[in-house]
Formats: C-alpha cells, sequence, structure tokens
C-alpha cells in the first residue's frame, strides 16, 4: 500500500535498501526470485506499508522542573513496536543558551541510543543575532525546520517581533516555520484567575486554554508568515477554529501546513472532566493534560479533525509524544493544573489509532499510509530514502495484519516508559505484524529483535512543499 495506491507484489531487499517492487512470482535475470533470497517474510493477506514517520516527539524533554520520561532508547524502541521507523525529535535551545550547545547536547542525548532512525528539528527559546545567525546555517547540518512557541511565557515562548526575525530567516533559506501556536501571555492569566477562584484540578488546563486563544494564535502566525514569505506548519492543531484558518490561509494560495495527533482526534475535554479513578480522584485527569488541550467534543473538534484530514486541510498525523508518569511527575500538579507537566506518550499507538480511522471509514488505507508516513518525508525533506516503498529507499517497512487485534494498556502492549497508558482499554482492530528497519527485521510478532544504537541520525533536505 503506498499513499497513491494498492497492489499485490513482492518486495525484493538487499541489504538496507529496497532493490525492486515485483509482481508476485516474477522472474530476475531468469531467476525465480522467492526461490533465490535469504529470507522470505510472508506478508499474505496483510498490508505492506513504509515505516511510520512520527515527525514531533520530545524524548528526555525537560518540562516543568522534570523531565519527559522516555529516553531515546525507551521512545524509540516503543516506536518500533508501533510500526514507526524514524521520528523527527525537537533539540531544544533554552533561553540564554546557544542553539550549538543546546543541539550538541540533543545529539548526546540521542547518539547511540536509537532503536530506529532519527532527526531533528530545532526549537529557538532565544532569538538573537548570534542565535539568528547559527540558525541559518543549520540545514548545512541535515536541520531544515524550527519550532518556535507563542506560548510558555518565561520558557520557551517568543515574542511576535522575535517570530518575525526568525520567519525571515526562514523565507531566505527555505527552513519550515513550525508554530505552536496558543496566546500563552492570554492562557496564564486565565490560568492564574482560574487557580484564584479555586478551580485547580486539571480540567481547567484545557478551561484555560480556550480554543479562541488557538485560533488567534494560528491567525496571527499566518499573518507573519505572510508578510515574510515563509512557509509555514502549525503543530498539534487541536480547534476546529485553528483549522478554519489553515484552510482559509490555504484557499489564498499561502503554503501553509498543519498536523494534529490522536489525542485530538479520539480523547475530549469531556472524558477528562469525567475522568476519576481510585488512586487519583478527579486528578486523574492529569493523565491527558497536553498543550493544546483536548477539546470540548460537544463543539465537535474532533469531528472537525477528521474531516480537515479528509480534505488536506490537515496533511500529517504527528503524537507530540511527551510522556510523564503519574508519580513524581504529573502529580506535581496536585492542587494546582499550572505545575502539571504537559504532554501525553502515544508514539507506540500512532500507527494502529490511525488504522482505526481505516476500519471506522474516516479515512482510506492509501490515506493513512500518507499521513503517518509518505507526507511527513516529503513535508521534512526525507522522501525517497523514507516514506515510499521503491527501489533505492531505505528498506523501512511494515507488515500490517488487518486481521489481527491489538488490546492498548499496561500489561498489555506497552513499552513507553510510563506508570499509565493515556489511552488504556483501547481495542484495536489490526496489528503490527513484522518491522523492518533498513533491511534487518527489529519486531517479529510480539518479538523484539532490535539493539539499541540500530538507529541512525538522519540528515534532511529541504521540504518538498516548498514554493
Ligand atoms: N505540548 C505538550 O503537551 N508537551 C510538550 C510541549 C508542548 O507544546
Ligand atoms: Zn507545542
Ligand atoms: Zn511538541
Amino acid at each position: 500500500v503506498s499513499a497513491t495506491g494498492r497492489a499485490a507484489a513482492d518486495v525484493l531487499i538487499d541489504g538496507e535498501t529496497i532493490r525492486a517492487v515485483l509482481e508476485p512470482g516474477s522472474h530476475l535475470l531468469g531467476t525465480d526470485v522467492a526461490a533465490s533470497v535469504d529470507r522470505v517474510v510472508d506478508a499474505t493477506g496483510k498490508y505492506v506499508i513504509p515505516g511510520g514517520i512520527d515527525a514531533h516527539t520530545h524524548m528526555q524533554l525537560p518540562f516543568g522542573g522534570t523531565e519527559a520520561s522516555d529516553t531515546f532508547e525507551t521512545g524509540t524502541r516503543a516506536a518500533a513496536h508501533g510500526g514507526t521507523t524514524s521520528i523527527i525529535d525537537f533539540a531544544v535551545q533554552t533561553y540564554g543558551q546557544r542553539i550549538e550547545d543546546g543541539l550538541a547536547a540533543w545529539h548526546e542525548k540521542a547518539a547511540g541510543n536509537c532503536a530506529i532512525d532519527y532527526a531533528f528539528h530545532q526549537i529557538v527559546g532565544d532569538v538573537n543575532e548570534a542565535s539568528l545567525a547559527t540558525l541559518r546555517k543549520l540545514p548545512d547540518e541535515g536541520i531544515t525546520s524550527f519550532k518556535m512557541f507563542m506560548a510558555y511565557p518565561g520558557v520557551f515562548y517568543s515574542d511576535d517581533a522575535q517570530i518575525l526575525k526568525a520567519m525571515q530567516v526562514s523565507r531566505d533559506t527555505g527552513m519550515l516555520t513550525m508554530m505552536h501556536a496558543e496566546n500563552g501571555p492570554a492562557i496564564d492569566v486565565l490560568a492564574q484567575q482560574l487557580v484564584d477562584a479555586g478551580n485547580t484540578d486539571p480540567y481547567y488546563h484545557g478551561i484555560a486554554r480556550a480554543w479562541e486563544m488557538e485560533e488567534e494564535a494560528t491567525h496571527r502566525a499566518i499573518m507573519l508568515a505572510k508578510l515574510t514569505g515563509a512557509p509555514l506548519y502549525v503543530v498539534h492543531v487541536s480547534a476546529k477554529q485553528a483549522v478554519e484558518q489553515l484552510a482559509w490561509a490555504r484557499d489564498k494560495g499561502q503554503n501553509v501546513f498543519g498536523e494534529t495527533c490522536p489525542q485530538y482526534l479520539y480523547l475530549s475535554l469531556e472524558d477528562q472532566l469525567g475522568a476519576s479513578g481510585p488512586e487519583w480522584g478527579s486528578f486523574e485527569g492529569a493523565k491527558w493534560v497536553c498543550s493544546t488541550p483536548l477539546r470540548s467534543r460537544a463543539e465537535g473538534h474532533q469531528h472537525s479533525m477528521w474531516q480537515a484530514l479528509r480534505t488536506n486541510d490537515l496533511q500529517m498525523v504527528s503524537t507530540d509524544h511527551c510522556p510523564f508518569c503519574m508519580k513524581d511527575q504529573k502529580e506535581l500538579g496536585l492542587g494546582d493544573f499550572r505545575k502539571i507537566p504537559n504532554g501525553i506518550g502515544s508514539i507506540e499507538h500512532r500507527m494502529d489509532l490511525m488504522y482505526q480511522g481505516v476500519v471506522t471509514g474516516e479515512i482510506t488505507l492509501e490515506r493513512w499510509v500518507e499521513l503517518t508516513s509518505t507526507t511527513p518525508a516529503r513535508m521534512f525533506g526525507l522522501y525517497g530514502r523514507k516514506g515510499v516503498i521503491q527501489p533505492g529507499a531505505d528498506a523501512d517497512i511494515v507488515v500490517y495484519d488487518p486481521n489481527g487485534h491489538t488490546s492498548i494498556g499496561l500489561g498489555k502492549t506497552h513499552h513507553m516508559n510510563m506508570d499509565y497508558s493515556a489511552w488504556e482499554g483501547y481495542e484495536i482492530d489490526g496489528k503490527v505484524d513484522t518491522v523492518l528497519s533498513r533491511g534487518k527485521v527489529i519486531v517479529d510478532g510480539d518479538e523484539y529483535l532490535g539493539a539499541k544504537g540500530d538507529g541512525r541520525f538522519l540528515k534532511r533536505g529541504l521540504s518538498q512543499y516548498l514554493i
């Protein structure tokens, strides 16, 4: 299955790369291909797809006085189990730090530890003359996109003047500007007022981060991008009004893109409000505190996200994988939702959860591949090597069994380093059967055959979506 069609085929792999895609039973140079190879992976009755590419992950991200609980080792191993064979993580420049130093630290965290191939975007957390000069040179190092935050004043936040300057670099270099589009200063006022009034439960995280704040910031990012001529990619879109902004800009011919995440397709603010458990009571809702937040189902956001994936108003699905445990991490926010570290862990389940959209008729089989692999590769300069099964491409391949079944939850399928699952109880019609990373079988049924250090750093080219 590719982004554009499906056919019965044999895939011939030589070492780390795909040599040929052949009609079943083909002969090459007079020899029977199937009879002359070292090993046959029988995919009869199953889908053979290019390995998933999760273009938005945060392994070991420092946040709110703690650190995302998956290391590059545990997070990429979980990814492999779930049929994802490449990630693009975010190297962080913190305020007062040089980009070079932030990036070097990220290389150090990842090198030799990954189960699958990995690449980086750069988070720009301190815009100044020196960092802008460094940013211009990052494409030479295979880093062709950077992320800025309109949220989190005092942490990752950039103001409009800083964003404008960085977008000019984006325009000049062809680097993609990625935007966390929420009005952070306004959100922080609303959050303070909620806490002052005694509304401290996790649910109020989503009330403070109102969709108006996402719509407004998305519009502002679009206008700054228009003014500067920068290509813009809005991350973790969750509000239907933000999608409307993206669609409006695209209809006017602007080079603007958006991703959503499984949590915004399946989970809701109402679910979070209703969450209560024996251990945590109403603080149970902290399991789903992420930013952008879960949105109201009554307001129809989830429905709009699925629709936008069909109409191509949104082009990709990534996870924003940023896991924290309840114990010692999420519980930092007991009594004050602002102190709950923001993030959900989904890297292991993205391919399954999106396949569920095929089962329920939300998207086609081809669109599943496009949203989870092919477009991420094209968007972020990996296409040809990744995101497609064709001669010369890396042999990153997933055999997916539509007749298999996956039960998600702790003690079932769960390889992420978390003490809970945000997806506990989800039952998936479908199952990752076999996963190959550059020709090596790293997952065979329930068995993990990979090793830490299998994954290599990927230098990326410019986006194929530049105009
Ligand atoms: N959102 C999250 O949920 N976690 C990390 C950063 C972000 O923007
Ligand atoms: Zn973000
Ligand atoms: Zn993120």
